[in-house]
């Protein structure tokens, strides 16, 4: 029998979750007690249901992700779990842990990813708690996590406890007298079974391999040696036969061999070049735990992920899941572009506009009123789990191409032909100092809700901006009626043109500034972003200045 120590503590600071989870750099994790005691704070977070739970734990593959598994299965076992559902080695993708929670409708879990931050020693590492939804925790839960960090005393943990968590098999313990299981399982069965039942796997087979009418559809899909990696394995190479030259990085690695896996433009540009210079259809990219996605087209043709969430809105009927659910609302975050509201008024559809953080999508899609979602952050999904999921992403794609026999290029051309274009920007500034930057934003503040801010005319290039509307934006969750204020700065134009600015709440270090530009045209659909959008990028540098007060004269990233 294993007996179940308790070990005395201090508070570390700064345990605040962000957008979602903690994230930090591993040296910070590595301090003593440091991941100890926000593990202990989750599980408090839980009360009493935590005793005779069940709960999924797995990560990304990064650096630390295997020791992590390790600790929580031992902290766990102390405080009175019953049964751990943990991924073979330590991988689940994000929204692979979504699916098993609510496959196996436990309480919960705890995932193990600083998502497209870059791994390994001297990089990135994030804890964060999913709900029995199977979403991240909403604001209620990961501040009263934070608030046990700050006065947690001792910590419980069954130190003599040896699992093995290479083998897939159920392995049997007692602690304290008490039974105590920890199931491996596969890492990618339960989601992919759950893919097969969504969509439509022999019509988009006959897309990638081709047929007597079509030639092969040749996609190049990047796992950027992210957790994706085994699942794309499993679906495009052994369930939709495409060969192994259609998917590139598909091994898991600590530090993503040095890459930053974010799927954007900047940091997939191999991804981008390969599908230019090759004879590919269609290119998608994964971040590090699996849950964005970047796709483009031949000769890589880029889909903003806010177009990409208007088209799969006008098309989500090409889709099994949904002739069998119907489709029940759309939403978006703030700061993504409003392409999706002008499908869902042509389709009589519910619109909901959220905080940024895909943990405001769980209430409505709880309550049937949201069948599919997205955030410019390249985050796409749908009410099949509560996580924005990356593969799902591609494979609906992959779905709409089959059913149209279009490319990709040709369907947002139509697209845009019917519904006009809000052409979009995000401009980052990353690791600026902080303290400018929080003055930089309570200054923007402060002069956007002056009295007079409204109606001001802002003048660049040949064009005149009206200001319609400026604040800080607040959201009242329809559901439970919870408020989530200071979600970002926006200035809203006459013509309905948009600056939204925000400071990001998912970097380890320092500031992020985010600037984000969106602006609609009804005719002048296929222009290029950068220069339509910039008088109105201008005006914002401008009202911001924010030059001055970051040092920087260019963003680390434009998406
Ligand atoms: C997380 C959230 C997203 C959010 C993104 C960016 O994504 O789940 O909802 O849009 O962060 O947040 P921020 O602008 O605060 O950096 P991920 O993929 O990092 O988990």
């Amino acid at each position: 029998m294993l007996s179940a120590v308790t070990v005395p503590t201090v508070p570390h600071e700064g345990q605040k979750p962000g957008t979602s989870g903690l994230r930090k750099k591993v040296k910070v994790f590595l301090q003593e007690n440091y991941t100890e005691n926000f593990i202990q704070s989750i599980i408090d977070a839980l009360g009493k249901d935590v005793v005779g739970s069940t709960l999924v734990v797995g990560g990304d593959g990064r650096y630390l992700v295997k020791e992590v598994v390790d600790l929580i299965i031992k902290i766990s076992a102390a405080n009175g779990v019953s049964r751990l559902l943990v991924g073979q080695n330590g991988i689940l993708s994000t929204p692979a842990v979504s699916c098993i929670i609510r496959k196996y409708k436990t309480l919960g879990g705890i995932v193990l990813t600083a998502s497209h931050n870059p791994g390994g020693i001297d990089n990135d590492f994030g804890i964060k708690y999913n709900c029995s939804n199977g979403g991240p925790a909403p604001d209620q839960t990961t501040n009263e996590i934070y608030k046990l960090t700050t006065a947690i005393k001792e910590y419980k943990i069954v130190p003599e406890l040896k699992c093995a968590i290479d083998k897939i098999g159920v392995q049997n313990f007692t602690v304290e007298g008490k039974p105590f299981v920890v199931e491996v399982i596969d890492s990618v069965r339960d989601y992919v079974d759950y893919m097969k039942e969504i969509f439509d796997f022999p019509l988009i087979k006959r897309l990638i391999q081709g047929s007597e009418q079509r030639k092969p559809f040749n996609v190049l899909i990047d796992s950027m040696n992210g957790v994706t990696g085994p699942y794309v394995q499993r679906v495009f190479v052994e369930e939709l036969g495409a060969s192994e030259k259609n998917v590139r990085r598909v091994v898991p690695l600590e530090d993503f061999g040095g890459a930053h896996p974010d799927p954007n433009l900047t940091y997939a540009a191999d991804l981008v070049n390969a599908v230019k210079s090759g004879d590919y259809d269609f290119g998608a990219a994964f971040d590090g735990d699996g849950d964005r996605n970047m796709i483009i087209g031949r000769g890589a043709f880029f889909v903003t992920p806010s177009d990409s969430l208007a088209v799969l809105a006008n098309n989500l009927h090409h889709i099994p899941y949904f002739q069998r659910t119907g489709v029940r609302g759309f939403a978006r975050s703030m700061p993504t572009a409003a392409a999706v509201d002008r499908v869902a008024a042509a389709k009589g559809q519910e619109m909901f506009e959220v905080p940024t953080g895909w943990k405001y999508f769980g209430n409505l899609m709880d309550a049937g009123r949201l069948s599919l979602c997205g955030e410019e952050s390249f985050g796409t999904g749908s009410d099949h789990v509560r996580e924005k999921d990356g593969l799902w992403a591609a494979l609906a794609w992959l779905s709409v191409l089959a059913a149209t026999g279009k490319s990709v290029e040709d369907i947002l051309k139509s697209h845009w032909a019917e519904f006009g274009r809000n052409y979009f920007t995000r401009y980052d500034y990353e690791e600026c100092a902080s303290d400018p930057c929080n003055e930089m934003m309570q200054v923007l503040e402060k002069r956007i809700t002056e009295p007079g801010f409204v109606g001001s005319a802002h003048d660049s290039a040949d064009k005149t901006y009206v200001v319609k509307l400026a604040d800080n934006f607040s959201y009242m969750d329809p559901i439970d009626q919870s408020v989530s204020m200071k979600q970002g700065l926006r200035i809203i134009f006459e013509d309905g043109s948009r600056i939204v600015m925000r400071l990001s709440g998912t970097g380890s270090s320092g500031a992020t500034v985010r600037l984000y530009i969106d602006s609609y045209e009804a005719k002048n659909v296929v222009g290029d972003a950068q220069v339509m959008l910039r008088p109105l990028i201008d005006v914002a540098l401008q009202l911001s200045q924010l030059p001055q007060y970051t040092g920087r004269d260019a963003p680390t990233v434009i998406t």
